[in-house]
């Protein structure tokens, strides 16, 4: 058995993630989902410096491939389950973004009604599940949602987690990759290693840079894949998901990617950049013109205007409802 997830993983590594067979609108979704994140991150980062966003705020301008490309592989049924740095998997997943801007403002109109912030984005309706400003903590959270299906035999519903490098250094990323592979959860790990822990380097807090390896000391095959590089990803996650979808148990997919800061090295990924590369392929291959990326950078800052709109215009969470959600409302309550 064992051997058998060892040949796979070898088949995802040695794959050319090129392109997918998927038409032409299929491609500019991609591209229009990857746009509306960057230019969401940038529209919050100035509302941030406004005042109007308080809190943390933690951008995700440079990942935007492997939110859009894994989310791809995940239906309604799945869940999913985030990191705080969550805003690109929240919109990815559909969740308006007027919805989500309105609860960085912490407006009672926002998804968690305005109780969570940037951090904690939730909609049960979409089975996005968080948001955690722990790192790490969002692992043992999935393996649960992944038993609950399994105890509940919703079969075919698979939980995605999604969680930075810097989480491999916790004790629940072990623990959470054991149980998972033990019990042969229905759990799709992906491993968005933009190379830092916020500002510590891979190198500087792990022993073993191969986050792949680790996932198979703990009996999780694993592959990685250019998160740079939004069919790569898409292809990488379809395959991944298929995997844990045939209850064979977990899969750990890295995606290598960057988040923009290092001065120097931000020229070098800038000449990665998913979205700029997307936008050059598709023009090379005759399927984008001036006209089409005009219409959809005109759409997305349609929607964006709308959701700052709505932000502003939301209301406050009445005092009454403070300690709503801390402690258990008798039934009827609500
Ligand atoms: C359990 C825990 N320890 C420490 C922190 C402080 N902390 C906040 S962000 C961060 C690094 C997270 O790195 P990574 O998961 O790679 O995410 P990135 O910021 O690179 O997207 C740390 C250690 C925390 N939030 N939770």
């Amino acid at each position: 058995m064992k051997a058998n997830l060892w040949a796979l993983q070898r088949e995802f590594q040695s794959e050319s993630p090129v392109t997918t067979d998927a038409g032409r609108d299929h491609h500019l979704a991609l591209l229009r989902g990857m746009l509306c994140i960057r230019r969401f991150e940038e529209k919050a980062a100035e509302l941030y410096s406004l005042g109007s966003i308080r809190g943390f705020l933690h951008l995700y301008i440079g990942e935007e491939a492997v939110a859009v490309g894994a989310m791809q592989a995940l239906t309604p049924q799945d869940r999913i389950v985030a990191t705080y740095r969550e805003h690109g998997q929240a919109l990815a997943r559909g969740i308006p973004a007027a919805s989500l801007m309105s609860e960085m403002f912490g407006k009672a109109n926002g998804c968690s009604r305005g109780h969570g912030g940037s951090m904690h984005i939730f909609d049960v309706s979409r089975r996005f599940y968080g948001g955690y400003a722990i790192v790490g903590g969002g692992l043992p959270i999935a393996v649960g949602l992944a038993l609950a299906d399994r105890m509940q035999n919703n079969a075919g519903a698979i939980t995605a987690c999604f969680f930075g490098d810097g989480a491999v250094a916790e004790g629940e990323f072990h623990e959470s990759l054991n149980l998972a592979a033990l019990w042969k959860l229905p759990v799709l790990f992906l491993c968005e290693n933009n190379f830092y822990a916020m500002g510590t380097a891979l190198h500087r807090h792990q022993a073993q840079t191969d986050i792949a390896l680790k996932a198979q000391g703990q009996g999780v095959p694993a592959a990685s894949a250019d998160g740079m590089d939004v069919l790569a990803v898409e292809a990488a996650a379809r395959k991944a998901a298929a995997y844990v979808r045939q209850g064979l148990g977990p899969f750990l997919l890295e995606l290598r990617t960057y988040r923009y800061r290092a001065k120097k090295e931000i020229a070098e990924w800038q000449e990665r950049d998913p979205i700029s590369n997307f936008e050059a392929r598709l023009r090379e291959q005759g399927a984008l013109s001036d006209a089409d990326v005009e219409t959809l950078e005109k759409s997305v800052q349609d929607e964006l205007a709308e959701a700052v709109r709505q932000a502003e215009a939301g209301p406050w969470e009445p005092v009454e409802d403070l300690t709503r959600d801390v402690y258990t409302q008798e039934a009827g309550a609500r």
